[in-house]
């Protein structure tokens, strides 16, 4: 029998749109939850939505809506969310179904048989923000000390919850099991809160009605956090005449939350379910916050990144990438576009990316398309193996981040092999270096296809491209580490390379989106005059920066919708031809360029023109917008400098 893994996020208010902080929980249990299957292990990875209480009454109300229009209406932005960043959840619970109130009224009874719930009267202050109750010593400067919001006096009957009662059963709880709450930092947190002794908990609402009806006194509401947190339970089936996956899921093996909600899920959940007489949830992770100018981003706070646009442009998994790599697990951190573009650049085009076309591309070049032997062991191997092993302790002590740094470590590996080898010169050697030619070509794809499997639960779409490109698919389970090497399906061919991560010119990209973007955005025309567009004089060392080189034209072909650019591959005496795009179509056919040489601007940083990469520049003089190539006054090898 398989091991059995249950993960879950929190279920989200209805109140508003999800932003980055959403997509950072439900992303990083994806990867988790991904990474189990990949393990062999069955596994449950829940998510949903948190549709009753105060917030989303007021909120509905504000917007002239019923309460469960809005419900609905988010709930459609969540699905169509999750869709679009490949999220694999096994269920989606929603507080307002039946299944979840038949569970909340099942906890309920427990709770009460168990004695202990009684009826009184709650005074004292609510955060409507939090859903939460705080005694007057504890508000700052008059307002919720969580997180800032207002707070309002209520007064009125309710049913109570004995918390004081568990004080002692949480902490040696906590004591016996070290690793429930995590990280550490969070743990002792939570240890001084209970530490410092626990109030009754008011577990029911009489001011609303835009909740579970509280079994047996129609007259109440159930507290919308008693209700939300049952929905760990409620999706398994508890409570309802089906609860199989219940009894083998639960107890969960990880509630992955923010900080901002520890205490609900580390001291009330805890307390409800020891009441309940259910098992208590093995790890709760509080991870940190996405913060904007220094504030934690919030729906209330309006302070949010909604990723729409980089989502759009360039799919789910360089967003799901960075949200794994830049954050700490645990600790907070800073979300930018120029952040993310600069890793997507660095670390997907250049270290992945490149890495796999530009193998793919010479096992066309110099070993007929099929994929060649790699070496049966070696360093290479050895190195792949490490990353392996590494990646899995990383996953295993829930520290995603350190994972892709061992996967990219070996991508550095496979880069520096392939420099040393320098397959284009052992090209042109005889039998005894076309052999090492293609060991060499066979190592890296072998290289390639671990690297696919171990970035799968981070990217699962680039994972399977990758895999396919190398005519493997993913194995659905990890191999044991003695299986690992010598994967690769050797004689198949290989499909032509192309790129998996356009680069991105990240001024123009931000220049675009602040014009695009409204509240970021700047007015379109400036009252200020244009500088003087007279460059200034320059030393013969900043001259010598630019690095000029006569290239031959190999290809060209207009772009697809231009009328003005051409994508021409040009041979610059590199190990393949490079790819340019020239603005030259309304002089030059196609036909005429292939075959002549032109000057280009080979260390132009690369930027993409009508989607299409271009990696240099080729120079001509232009009079009145007519451009008329530069070029040798007679043949040059490709490659000779210019000055
Ligand atoms: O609290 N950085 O729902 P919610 C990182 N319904 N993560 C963030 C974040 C940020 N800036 N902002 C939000 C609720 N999150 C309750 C939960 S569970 C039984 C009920 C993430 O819509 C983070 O996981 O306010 C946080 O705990 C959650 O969204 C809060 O979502």
């Amino acid at each position: 029998m398989s091991e059995r893994y249950l993960i879950t996020t929190p279920i989200y208010y209805v109140n508003d749109l999800p932003h980055i902080g959403h997509i950072y929980t439900t992303v990083m249990a994806d990867i988790f939850a991904r990474y189990h299957r990949m393990k062999g292990e069955q596994v449950v990875f829940l998510t949903g939505t948190d549709e009753h209480g105060q917030k989303i009454e007021r909120s509905a109300k504000a917007k002239g809506v019923a309460p469960i229009e809005l419900a609905n209406e988010v709930v459609r932005r969540y699905e169509t969310l999750w869709k679009d960043l490949e999220i694999s959840n096994d269920d989606f619970i929603r507080t307002t179904e039946p299944r979840h109130e038949a569970a909340v009224a099942e906890i309920i009874r427990r709770i009460q048989a168990a004695g202990d719930i009684y009826k009184g009267e709650y005074t004292g202050w609510y955060c409507a923000g939090c859903e939460a109750f705080y005694v007057e010593t504890q508000l700052v400067e008059g307002r919720c000390p969580d997180q800032g919001h207002p707070v309002e006096l209520l007064s009125e009957p309710s049913y109570f919850f004995r918390l004081s009662a568990y004080r002692d059963k949480l902490l040696d709880w906590y004591r016996d099991n070290p690793g429930c709450i995590q990280p550490k930092s969070r743990y002792n947190e939570v240890v001084r809160f209970v530490e410092g002794g626990l109030r009754d908990l008011s577990i029911s609402r009489t001011s609303i009605t835009w909740g579970v009806p509280f079994p047996g006194d129609p007259d109440h509401v159930v507290y919308v956090w008693l209700d939300a947190l049952t929905n760990y339970i409620s999706a398994l089936g508890f409570g309802s005449d089906d609860d199989t996956r219940f009894r083998e899921f639960w107890p969960a093996d990880i509630h992955l939350v923010g900080k901002d909600i520890l205490r609900f899920h580390c001291v009330y959940w805890p307390a409800f379910l020891m009441s309940a007489g259910l098992a208590l949830p093995k790890t709760i992770f509080g991870h940190g916050w996405w913060l904007r100018d220094e504030a934690k981003m919030s729906k209330s706070a309006g302070n949010v990144v909604r990723p729409d646009a980089l989502l759009k442009k360039l799919g789910p998994d360089p967003l799901r990438y960075f949200l794994a790599r830049e954050m700490t697990f645990g600790a907070d951190s800073s979300f930018s576009d120029e952040a993310f573009l600069t890793r997507y650049n660095a670390e997907l085009a250049n270290k992945l990316g490149n890495t796999v076309s530009r193998t793919i591309a010479m096992t066309h070049r110099f070993a007929g398309g099929r994929i060649p032997a790699p070496q049966a062991s070696g360093p290479i191997a050895e190195a792949a193996a490490i990353a392996f092993t590494s990646s899995i302790e990383a996953m295993d002590s829930l520290a995603p981040q350190k994972a892709l740094d061992a996967i990219w470590k070996f991508l550095e590996v496979l880069n520096g092999f392939i420099q040393e080898r320098a397959p284009w010169t052992l090209a042109k050697g005889g039998a005894p270096e076309r052999q090492l030619l293609e060991e060499t070509l066979g190592t890296c794809l072998e290289g390639l296809r671990i690297v696919a499997m171990l970035i799968a639960p981070f990217m699962p779409g680039i994972a399977s491209k990758i895999s396919s490109h190398l005519a493997t698919g993913l194995p659905d389970v990890l191999p044991e580490p003695s299986e690992l090497w010598g994967g690769v399906q050797v004689g198949a061919p290989l499909p032509p390379a192309e790129p998996l991560f356009p680069r991105i010119d990240i001024n123009a990209y931000l220049k675009e989106s602040a014009t695009d973007d409204g509240p970021a955005g700047k007015p379109a025309s400036s009252p200020v005059p244009p500088e003087d567009q007279t460059p200034k004089e320059i030393s013969i060392d900043e001259f010598a920066r630019t690095r000029l080189v006569v290239g031959t034209v190999r290809e060209a072909e207009l772009v697809p919708k231009s009328k003005k650019l051409l994508r021409l591959m040009v041979d610059l005496g590199e190990e393949s031809p490079r790819q340019i795009v020239a603005g030259m179509a309304t002089k030059y056919a196609p036909e005429d360029l292939v075959g002549r040489q032109v000057v280009v601007v080979a260390n132009l940083k690369p930027v993409t023109l009508m989607g299409v990469e271009s990696r240099g520049m080729v120079l001509a003089a232009s009079e009145d917008g007519e451009p008329f190539i530069l070029a040798p006054d007679g043949p040059v090898s490709p490659g000779t400098g210019v000055r």
